[in-house]
């Protein structure tokens, strides 16, 4: 193979080789380490997964101190995460205290992790599936920016996920494979640990032919990588088919049990099966029992120069590649094929034994080329130094901060309406957005799946375009058809359009929303869908604000306020999503201008380093627009609350509303005004900013003794201290009633708690008692 090209000689291999085996030991000794070694205070089982790290443990190796250029980006098995951090260590961007601390507080995380762990992680992972999935929409996101000359040809990476097989199951990964499809996705390796256990057992039978299918159908190349060099030449020899054909139609579940069980199990069942055939029987009489079992088992994706072969194959072109690289679980570790294995772990006996085995010294164990003569660790050390990956410099990047529009800008753009739904204004505002000139409005890009339209991103994308690699004309207009949305797909277009998978849709806003730290270019992802769908993707969502991915999500209409849509759109839970959800502001504006006040925030939260994501539920239901006095309005807006009709000092009542179902609560306000005339009027825009900053006060008085007072405590201060409050939303009403808390008030809450339906306004309100006469009632129910 030394023939100059980057091909790599028996020497490297060799050295390869001898790397993978002290990956493997690291990789195993820091999960040892953290369950027999290190002191438990809790009796708690800290766990690691040794088996799906040996499966890896290869493909990882060739990868990394091989294939890898440093501007390729990798999300790794998340139960792989000991052998990454191994790598990570030995290119010298791990600490050793750190895999000691693996899986305790301030280590190395039992799941890469891009904002907790201290090396490269491309890609956080944990939650089946998602990572995979990611690799696809940062691909996008890189010919995103490609198109616009952001990433240079030669800086474009590949996007590669190391999955496992029991992961293909996960149907956000054909959501994801199918909108990859559609916009000609490129530069993508999905490569399977094909173990054929997940981890329960063994998996289903002959799975494979059927994944190749999936992926050829969808344009993907697929490489099975199911032989090893030292199988091939078995079964080049007399006799060696019978191997090939025993191996290839074995099912899993005996192939596993043989693997655990070694050479002489291998050798019963094969003098027995292969009975009749004398040259099969005796090439197995030839081998040893260790080389019997290893010729059985050690298959493609154990063999170094198979699984290199196939990179530099793949290498060749940008076409997406789906891998299956055959394994075995546990590979080399005494529990290898046992279909127990994915949570098992080596006891100190059998972890002395592997010590023994790969030649690592006792007490050296920390010490990675530990038993290695001095030659080896410098060939070692070569190998790794001179890795392309080696060179990465800049793991996480950080894009300069933009310059932005301020609130007064986007405030112009629904000045003028009278009387207009907080959708419709969103709308305006994005398409004043899509008006201006600046840098800033050519780094917003927009994504809806498929309800771009719907949700009023339409002005934007008339005047952006909608993105896409190979452009394509809107047919509609070239033929003079009237529409008022142009559908013209060009290669500058700041619109990804999506399928109908809201999962797809989360991904790509994560994928977008990293774009600062992953490729150094700031975007400003806004994503639309219809609320009660948020609960839909709602671990993609929980996935992209885990990696601090910054974007704004806009999830419009809400609630029973869809009236006619029926109780399959109206959304219910949603306030309480947005006020769980750590990475993410939610926000529900009643008004044009709160809407505007709030997307100049998001768009701040964005590119700020403690910043977030921001959500804004909001509604198509037209409300007349309020005339204000002052500008006080402006910062309640985004401290989550502000006095649309202040108390009078010692007030006995407050009325508190959130959102589009407002004017029922200033209806009310005015019929309770004549009995209680310095009763309150609370405007809250946040329930969750309202909440969060009340208990971080509290957390403050507590562990740094700072006093500070709450927003939510200073709104209600002029309250009397036994005032009552009474408080409406148009979603679950558990998210005001926490209100009453705040000073020990008491608190009648309304809001939806069985499902709509559908109906008018004035029905609908008043069958699930959101109207004027429900909260009066409820005012007289609370002060009776
Ligand atoms: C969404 C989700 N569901 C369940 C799990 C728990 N889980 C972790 S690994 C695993 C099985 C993985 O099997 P496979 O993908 O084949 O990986 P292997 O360990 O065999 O390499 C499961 C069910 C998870 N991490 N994420
Ligand atoms: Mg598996």
């Amino acid at each position: 193979m030394d023939d100059g090209s980057a091909s790599p000689g028996r020497q490297d291999i060799a050295l390869l080789r001898r790397l993978e085996e002290r990956v493997l030991w690291l990789a195993s000794w820091t999960i040892h380490n953290a369950n027999h070694l290190r002191e438990s205070r809790d009796g708690l089982k800290v766990g690691g997964h040794q088996a799906s790290c040996a499966s890896m443990t290869t493909l990882m190796t060739a990868l990394y101190f091989r294939t890898l250029r440093p501007q390729d980006r990798v999300a790794v098995k998340p139960h792989a995460s000991p052998v990454f951090h191994a790598i990570q260590h030995l290119f010298g961007r791990q600490t050793l205290d750190q895999l000691q601390r693996f899986r305790s507080l301030g280590g190395a995380q039992s799941y890469p992790s891009r904002t907790k762990d201290i090396d490269d992680v491309d890609f956080s992972t944990g939650s089946v599936g998602l990572g995979v999935a990611m690799t696809a929409f940062a691909s996008l996101t890189q010919d995103y920016l490609a198109a616009r000359g952001a990433v240079k040809p030669d800086a474009m990476g590949r996007m590669i996920s190391l999955l496992g097989d029991a992961e293909l199951d996960e149907g956000n990964i054909y959501e994801a494979l199918i909108e990859a499809c559609k916009h000609d996705v490129r530069n993508t390796w999905w490569i399977v640990d094909y173990n054929r256990q997940s981890l329960d057992a063994t998996t289903s039978d002959r799975m494979f032919t059927r994944y190749g299918e999936i992926f050829e159908a969808a344009g993907w190349r697929v490489e099975t990588l199911k032989w090893s060099k030292r199988q091939l030449a078995a079964f080049a020899r007399p006799g060696g088919e019978a191997l090939r054909n025993w191996i290839e139609t074995a099912p899993n579940d005996l192939y596993s049990a043989l693997t655990y069980q070694g050479g002489k199990a291998w050798r019963e069942r094969l003098s027995v099966d292969l009975a009749g055939d004398k040259k099969a029987l005796k090439l197995i009489e030839g081998y040893s029992d260790d080389d019997l079992a290893l010729v059985m088992t050690k298959l493609g994706g154990h063999c170094l120069e198979t699984i290199l072969e196939a990179f530099e194959r793949a290498a060749e072109d940008d076409a997406p590649r789906f891998f299956i690289a055959y394994t075995v679980k546990g590979w080399r570790l005494p529990f290898q094929g046992h279909k127990d294995n994915h949570s098992g772990l080596m006891t100190p006996t059998q972890i002395g034994e592997l010590r023994g085995r790969l030649g690592v010294i006792e007490g050296e164990e920390w010490d990675i080329f530990s038993g290695l003569g001095d030659n080896e660790r410098a060939a070692l050390r070569h190998t790794v130094d001179t890795a392309p990956f080696a060179a990465r410099k800049d793991g996480r990047k950080v894009a300069p901060t933009v310059a932005l529009p301020g609130a007064d800008d986007l405030l112009m753009a629904v000045a003028a309406d009278k009387e207009i739904s907080t959708q419709a204004a969103f709308g305006k505002v994005m398409f004043e957005i899509a008006k201006r000139t600046d840098d800033f409005s050519g780094r917003v890009v927009t994504t809806s799946p498929d309800v771009t339209v719907s949700t009023n991103l339409g002005g934007f994308v008339n005047r952006r375009g909608v993105f896409h690699r190979r452009a394509h004309e809107d047919v509609f207009k070239n033929r003079r058809i009237p529409s008022a949305q142009v559908w013209s797909m060009v290669e500058t277009g700041q619109h990804v359009e999506l399928g109908i998978a809201e999962n797809n849709l989360f991904i790509a806003l994560a994928a977008l929303g990293l774009s600062s730290s992953v490729f150094g270019e700031r975007l400003f992802p806004v994503g639309t869908l219809y609320d009660p769908f948020i609960a839909r993707g709602l671990d993609a969502l929980n996935y992209a604000c885990y990696q601090d991915a910054r974007f704004l999500l806009v999830a419009t209409p809400s609630g029973l306020t869809l009236a006619p849509e029926g109780g399959a759109h109206q959304s219910i839970g949603t306030p309480l999503i947005g006020m769980s959800q750590p990475g993410l502001d939610s926000y529900e504006p009643a008004f044009a201008d709160e809407t505007a006040v709030l997307m100049a925030h998001a768009f701040d939260r964005i590119q700020r380093e403690d910043g977030g994501s921001t959500y804004l539920r909001l509604s198509t239901r037209s409300l007349v627009q309020p005339v204000r006095a002052d500008e006080a309005w402006r910062r309640g807006v985004i401290e989550g609350a502000y006095w649309m009709k202040p108390p009078a000092a010692g007030a006995k009542l407050a009325l508190v509303y959130s959102g589009a179902i407002a004017p029922e609560a200033l209806a009310a306000f005015e019929a309770i005004l004549e009995d209680l005339p310095e009763a309150g009027l609370l405007a809250v825009t946040s329930p969750d900013v309202l909440h969060a900053d009340w208990t971080a006060a509290g957390r403050a008085r507590w562990t740094g003794g700072e006093a500070r007072m709450a927003t939510a405590e200073r709104l209600l201060e002029p309250l009397a201290a036994d005032a009552v409050l009474v408080t409406v939303l148009d979603g679950s009403p558990a998210a005001l009633s926490w209100l009453g808390s705040v000073r020990g008030q008491r608190v009648r809450a309304l809001g939806m708690e069985s499902f709509g339906q559908s109906g008018d306004l004035p029905d609908l309100y008043a069958k699930y008692r959101l109207d004027a006469d429900a909260i009066v009632d409820a005012c007289a129910d609370l002060l009776v």
